[in-house]
């Protein structure tokens, strides 16, 4: 061991969560890995590491790839090492006991391969109660019409991170008035270059900023579709 080596157990968590941004940063798997897992075992919640250390390292990564100092094969490797400390949190945030809520189905629309942002949001769904499709990237319309008459949900959910596949969701949209089924379903929307206006004018229920305001926006439109059910 070299005198400099860092010992991610002997840090205080302040430190800790500083160099798991930049483990994730340097795409180090196994460090963000036990960064994670050190920071349970110290009591944090599973949502504080998943928010301060994962996706706060990731909002870094993403301003380094913006500004042409990150390329692709490093982003890759960092949005590997990000999905390691994901995958140790995922039955944490599901295991919430949360009464169950309703289905979503859930897809990265056509010509996205983004899918940390959806996988989140996914995540964060099945923690609340709500049974989770992942329909995974790169989704034709096809693809969520064929998930809709398999699994008959509440919610669509609809991810982009890209400005040239964003105006996809109005594609999935406009085909499900072509088929009178629109009204059927909550149609939620988000990814970093939407927003609420965008929601509006492709015609989705709402644009959800984050996975946090996914949940709440499910939560309430679900509960106020049983209401009107209800009142019919
Ligand atoms: Co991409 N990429 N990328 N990339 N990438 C962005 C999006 C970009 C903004 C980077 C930049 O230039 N600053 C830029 C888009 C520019 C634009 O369109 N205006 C970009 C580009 C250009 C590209 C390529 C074209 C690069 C190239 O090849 N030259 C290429 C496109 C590939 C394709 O899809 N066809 C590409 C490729 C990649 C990688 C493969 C290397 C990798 C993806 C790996 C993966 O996902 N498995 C990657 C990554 C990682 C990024 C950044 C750095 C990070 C995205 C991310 O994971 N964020 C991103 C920069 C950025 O966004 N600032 C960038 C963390 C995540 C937690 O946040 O996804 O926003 P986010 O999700 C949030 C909310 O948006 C919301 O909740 C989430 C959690 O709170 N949300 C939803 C998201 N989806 C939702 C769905 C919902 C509700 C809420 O449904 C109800």
């Amino acid at each position: 061991m070299s005198d400099d080596e860092i010992i991610l157990s002997e840090l205080p968590d302040d430190e800790l969560v500083q160099q798991m941004h930049d483990d994730l940063y340097d795409g180090l798997k196994e460090e963000v890995q036990e960064g994670t897992n050190i920071l349970l075992e110290r009591g944090w919640v599973p949502y504080d590491v998943l928010t301060q250390a994962l996706v706060e390292g990731m909002r870094i990564v993403g301003e380094d790839f913006r500004d042409g100092i990150l390329f692709v094969p490093e982003v890759l490797l960092s949005a590997n090492a990000m999905k390691t400390g994901m995958n140790i949190l995922r039955p944490l945030l599901a295991e919430t006991g949360a009464p169950k809520q309703g289905k979503m189905v859930i897809g990265t629309v056509k010509g996205d391969i983004h899918d940390i942002g959806k996988n989140l949001v996914g995540m964060m769904m099945e923690g609340a109660g709500f049974d989770v499709i992942d329909l995974g990237i790169n989704n034709p319309v096809e693809k969520y019409l064929a998930a809709i008459e398999e699994h008959q949900p509440d919610i669509i959910g609809m991810s982009a991170l890209l400005t040239t596949t964003m105006p996809y969701m109005k594609v999935v949209i406009d085909t499900l008035k072509e088929k009178g089924i629109r009204d059927d379903f909550i149609v939620l929307v988000g990814g970093a270059p939407l927003n609420e206006e965008f929601g509006k004018a492709v015609g989705a229920d709402a644009y959800c900023r984050d996975a946090a305001v996914a949940v709440e926006t499910a939560k309430e439109l679900v509960k106020r579709k049983h209401n009107m059910a209800a009142s019919a």
